[in-house]
């Protein structure tokens, strides 16, 4: 693709980050691969992806993400083969364990594209259903940001709605949200089964801390400055000629994996202390999760303020985490840079 630019115009920015580096390995689009929406695509304006690749057979498919299609590379001939249009900004591509299925995740849409996948199909490599939730009434959207996918099996999905703070229970047969799961934390976006449980990732967990500013009389340690005084009456949006500190406050959530029953989608634990943007999880078939995440140690500043201490970079490490479930919930959590 990015070999032979010229092949879609309009879509030489057209590969997402993830096509970007299989460019060296997979080859152009043939010459008899149209572009099926012509100057249609959002280049610059680029939604989180959570799970773009999914090979299926002898194809590997991709979400490119600006051109709103999912791109199918024939893994022998290294070659975009087919290019499928689907919703707008998709961002996963999960197949449907028997494989007869994929579905993509469309941020922007606000919509699941299902795509046929089995082989003896005549509707194979097109979409044959378009998964939304609108409320009757209203009929304003209620699957807003959809992001991961998992199965739990051949009847029953997970898709993880970001900005809905929900993960909706779909059923495969009807292609209808039956019920959905609150999360108690802020963007569910990578979500996996394994083993019976489904594992939730927030992307923003947090990390229980925040600046010291409260209501009222400060108390000198979670409170060193009056924040609605400050940034609310007086409009000043930075702290500035305040004392302030990066507080541990214990009223601050910290919540990293959600994990559920997929058999009573209950919720069977809620794990801490992992990390604090939490971008893409893998599960292993020992129950181990692995997450990619950024840890903001922005808590390493700590007492500058009230303590006169001096102020540390804020240090970002990009880590992997593992976590495991234990018949006594005890975790293990190992980092790396
Ligand atoms: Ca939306
Ligand atoms: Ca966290």
């Amino acid at each position: 693709m990015a070999g032979n630019p010229g092949r879609f115009p309009g879509h030489r920015a057209a590969v997402t980050g993830l096509a970007l580096a299989f460019a060296a390995i997979v080859g152009p689009a043939r010459a008899d691969v149209p572009d099926p929406l012509p100057g249609v695509g959002h280049p610059n304006f680029l939604s989180p992806h959570v799970g773009p690749l999914a090979r299926v057979g002898d194809h590997l498919l991709v979400a490119n993400t600006p051109a709103d299609t999912l791109d199918v590379i024939d893994t022998a001939t290294r070659q975009v083969v087919r290019r499928i249009p689907v919703g707008i900004q998709p961002v996963a591509v999960v197949p449907r364990p028997d494989g007869r299925e994929v579905w993509v995740a469309n941020h922007v849409s606000d919509s699941v594209s299902v795509v046929d996948t089995d082989p003896t199909s005549p509707t194979r490599f097109h979409v044959v259903a378009t998964i939304q939730d609108l409320d009757p009434a209203t009929l304003a959207t209620r699957f807003d940001e959809p992001a991961g996918i998992a199965f739990a099996d051949d009847s029953k999905a997970y898709v993880a709605l970001s900005a809905e703070n929900r993960i909706a229970v779909v059923d495969v047969a009807t292609r209808t949200v039956v019920k959905s799961l609150p999360i108690r934390a802020q963007d569910p976006r990578a979500i996996a089964v394994r083993g019976g449980r489904l594992h939730v990732a927030p992307f923003e967990s947090h990390n229980r801390t925040q600046l010291s500013g409260g209501r009222g009389k400060p108390d000198g340690d979670l409170v060193t400055f009056d924040a609605w005084e400050h940034s609310v009456r007086h409009n000043n949006v930075l702290s500035i000629g305040h004392v302030v500190d990066i507080v541990k406050h214990p009223d601050v959530p910290d919540r990293d994996l959600f994990v559920f029953d997929t058999a009573t989608d209950q919720l069977v634990e809620t794990i801490d202390g992992l990390g604090t943007l939490l971008y893409g999880m893998a599960v292993g078939p020992d129950g181990r999760v692995y997450l990619a995440q950024t840890d903001a140690r922005n808590d390493a500043n700590g007492r500058a303020g009230t303590k006169k201490r001096s102020t540390c970079s804020w240090a970002i490490p990009a880590r992997v985490s593992v976590a495991t479930e234990s018949p006594c919930s005890s975790v293990r959590s190992d980092g790396w840079m």
